[in-house]
């Protein structure tokens, strides 16, 4: 009898570790590490048994640790626990930090069969090589998951790995915002740009200037079409709360993502004009543009009292934004208001700017209100960017240049000795078409900015002179909203052009090879699938040799 039941109780275990699930990891993630040694010994067997050890009392390790569990929960359904440690022990994963690591953000990965270390120099270097164990797990439901024994280790190139994102053309609510960063962290992206503020409406809240929300946060309709004179009458608007903004910036950082607020200034500001008409150089009265384009109104740089907003302004946006940088736009200001405007003339005289062959009098009168808050925001200990338009009106060199109008400018403002991050229209506009078959597409600003030529992109210049290829300092993709009006838009924007965008952010150019990427990236675009998010799928199963001019 007993050896009967001794029988069927192996009968019943061999059933059950047949029928358990078992799932191998390949660590030949989107963006590649720049090493993977294999070594030679058993594997790893990751199940729920494995704790996630992290150093005791270090709240970013303990936050780590918690993401890291759900991460692995959400790709293979198993429940890590985590625990506050000493040491790493045996069949356990630890997280830690390690001084042998160079680059801030570089991230090394030891999986032997007794152990898995997951190894920064920062605690944001281990959030890297979080999400690179996290994107190499097979996804489904399993008992355990098997790691193959090795050595990865990865450092970014670029130090600033920006995505953009437009909330004013159209507003997107805080749990949209909070997925776009989900979308960043698991692409190793570590910088938001986003745009606050512009002709078509006013989107943070200003405590001392509540009419800029209550009044500038709204425009009655908007154009059908692009830019056709119908417009379908139906008010739009919305604004971020500081209170929402806080918890976005918290949440931010937590993936260890900087959000940098553009303030755009002194063009692009119809929202503020609508609600303190006084800001202008006519008086107004203005209104929330309900088009897309460039407005002739602009802020009045002859009067004090714009300047004093604009510090007011500024002194709520530094408290809401920790980012040394503050992004000041300065992009496409036509001048004809300050040529005809009798204090911006005045400034003009009482400052003793002139004219020369380069420059007209009003592209200085711009360069000396930068300089004027680039000054106040330093004495705060920030740093502007600002759109590559302030090439052309003697900014200091300190000011940090996003080079949209193609990559030229920004290869001049590194000559001139600027930092310059990279965003030229082709091809990280991601606003722009995916193919140059644009019938079956979303409707789009224009251009095509194919998936190969997002990956093919190079920053830096071959004929950049040696001294000045270190001021290229990063890389960014804008995603404009004119078009754009909901969440899946955005996400069939991005996705899976962010994919190629993060390989050029993280490998040096001799590692990119487009075909193994793609290969790569269907694993990726799974996980886009597991999160239910909107991609482009015929990026993938198609080569689409467009070679179309943006
Ligand atoms: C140019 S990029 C703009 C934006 C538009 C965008 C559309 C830049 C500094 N200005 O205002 O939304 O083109 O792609």
């Amino acid at each position: 009898m007993r050896r009967y039941f001794t029988l069927l109780l192996m009968a019943v275990m061999i059933a059950v570790i047949a029928m358990a699930q078992t799932g191998k990891a390949d660590y030949r993630i989107v963006p590649l590490p720049d090493r993977i040694d294999g070594i030679k010994s058993a594997d790893f067997r990751l199940t729920d048994k494995c704790l996630i050890n992290y150093t005791m009392g270090d709240r970013a390790m303990e936050r780590n640790a918690a993401m890291l569990s759900r991460y692995i929960e959400d790709m293979t359904g198993m429940h890590l626990s985590t625990r506050p440690t000493l040491r790493g022990d045996a069949g356990n994963i630890t997280l830690r930090l390690d001084d042998n690591i160079d680059n801030d953000e570089g991230y090394g990965i030891t999986v032997t069969p007794k152990c898995v270390e997951v190894r920064g120099k920062t605690a944001a270097g281990v959030f890297q090589g979080i999400q690179a164990l996290r994107k190499s797990l097979p996804i489904g439901e399993f008992d355990a998951v098997i790691l193959p024994s090795a050595q990865i280790s990865s450092s970014p190139r670029f130090g600033y790995r920006g995505m953009h994102l437009d909330c004013v053309r159209h507003f997107f609510g805080v749990e949209t915002v909070k997925r776009y960063i989900d979308i960043m962290a698991l692409h190793g992206m570590n910088r938001l740009h986003w745009h606050l503020t512009d002709d078509q409406g006013w989107r943070i809240e200003i405590k001392k200037y509540p009419r800029l929300t209550e009044v500038g946060g709204w425009r009655n309709g908007t154009t059908l079409g692009h830019n056709s004179p119908v417009n379908d009458g139906i008010r739009y608007g919305g604004y971020y709360t500081q209170e929402e903004i806080r918890d976005i910036v918290l949440y931010a950082a937590d993936r260890y993502i900087t959000i940098i607020p553009e303030i755009d200034m002194p063009g692009h500001m119809l929202g503020a004009l609508a609600a303190y008409p006084e800001l202008g150089c006519t008086g107004g009265p203005y209104e929330v543009w309900g088009m897309w384009g460039v407005s002739d109104d602009i802020l009045c740089v002859g009067k004090d009292h714009t300047l004093q907003f604009i510090k007011d302004v500024l002194d709520e946006v530094m408290q809401l934004f920790p980012s040394q940088y503050i992004h000041i736009g300065g992009d496409e200001s036509p001048r004809v208001r300050w040529q005809q405007c009798p204090l911006c003339q005045q400034r003009i005289s009482d400052l003793g700017i002139t004219a020369d062959g380069k420059q007209s009098a009003e592209a200085r009168l711009q360069g000396w209100f930068t300089t004027q808050v680039q000054n106040y925001l330093a004495q705060h200990g920030r740093r502007i960017i600002g759109w590559d338009e302030l090439l052309g009106c003697d900014v200091d060199p300190s000011a940090t240049i996003m080079s949209w109008r193609g990559a030229k400018p920004g290869a001049e403002g590194a000559k001139l000795g600027h930092d310059v991050i990279m965003s030229p229209v082709g091809p990280l506009y991601f606003d722009y078409y995916q193919t140059s078959k644009t019938w079956n597409e979303p409707m789009s600003f224009g251009g095509c900015n194919t998936l190969k030529k997002v990956y093919d992109f190079e920053p830096v210049a071959e004929d950049l002179p040696a001294g000045t290829r270190h001021h290229i300092i990063g890389v960014q993709a804008n995603v404009w909203t004119e078009y754009i009006t909901c969440e899946p838009q955005i996400q069939y924007q991005v996705l899976p052009r962010m994919a190629a965008l993060s390989e050029v952010q993280w490998l040096q150019p001799e590692e990119k090879d487009y075909q193994d990427f793609k290969a790569r990236l269907l694993h990726l675009v799974d996980l886009y699938k597991l999160y239910g998010w909107t991609y482009r799928a015929k990026s993938l199963i198609q080569e689409e040799e467009d070679h179309a001019q943006e």
